[in-house]
């Protein structure tokens, strides 16, 4: 049966991903699946769009900050930002306007977004915000925090999403891939000196690279617990 294998973010990091699509054994056959955020913090952002173009990807909050900022004065942009868009030309531009924000994987009863998604709403109802950015909430509350910014009481998304879709994510960098009936999260932290990770389905199977250096930033505590064991980056 053909693969599916879905990404979580690279953020540069475009030697680990190559490498572990070369670990999988990743041809022509496979369908493979970048979870967005391809670009900043990590050294080869553009290198990695240009991968992601090869393959599908959903857009992750870093494209559309790209999108959103592209007419912004370079002064206004952080040094981290402005390195990006200077390695970018208006083919990735476009490109990054053209990424869907779901896609949805009937066959495994699944579907691919960047952050997740709000409980109870339909992925074609959920707001943008959501589907990019949602982290802690509290239903029925919109609004998403920070897991280091959450109030008392909030909890991470995938303890109160119940489906129907099984919805593989990134975003929310953990210490190891959060796997529940409803919800598997896929971003190890690459850039952050964790690993990349792919789950390959129909199987489900996790595999994540060790990452090669942390130019991201340092490793950081992992000390919010978003369940099942888990814990998330700040
Ligand atoms: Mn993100």
């Amino acid at each position: 049966m053909r693969r599916t294998i879905v990404i979580g973010d690279l953020h540069g990091c475009h030697d680990e991903a190559v490498e572990l699509l070369s670990r999988l054994a990743v041809t022509s056959s496979d369908r493979v699946i970048f979870a967005g955020d391809l670009v900043d913090r990590g050294p080869k952002p553009r290198e990695c769009v240009e991968l992601a173009m090869q393959h599908e990807c959903v857009l992750g909050n870093h494209e559309e900050k790209h999108l959103n900022q592209r007419r912004r004065d370079r002064e206004k942009l952080s040094p981290d930002h402005l390195r990006t868009r200077e390695s970018l030309g208006d083919g990735h531009y476009s490109y990054f306007s053209s990424l869907p924000k779901v896609i949805r994987l009937p066959e495994f009863g699944a579907a691919v977004v960047h952050a997740g998604a709000f409980p109870g709403v339909p992925l074609e109802q959920q707001l943008d915000h959501h589907l990019l950015h949602i982290q802690h909430i509290q239903p029925p509350h919109p609004k998403s925090f920070w897991p280091s910014k959450a109030p008392q009481g909030y909890a991470f998304w995938t303890n109160h999403w119940k489906g129907p879709e099984r919805i593989i994510f990134g975003h929310s960098v953990l210490d190891r891939p959060l796997v529940t009936e409803w919800a598997v999260g896929v971003d190890t932290g690459a850039v952050f000196g964790g690993g990349l990770t792919a789950v390959v389905l129909p199987e489900w199977k996790l595999v994540t690279l060790p990452s090669r250096d942390s130019s991201g930033g340092r490793k950081r505590l992992a000390k919010y617990d978003v369940g099942c064991g888990v814990k998330a980056f700040s």
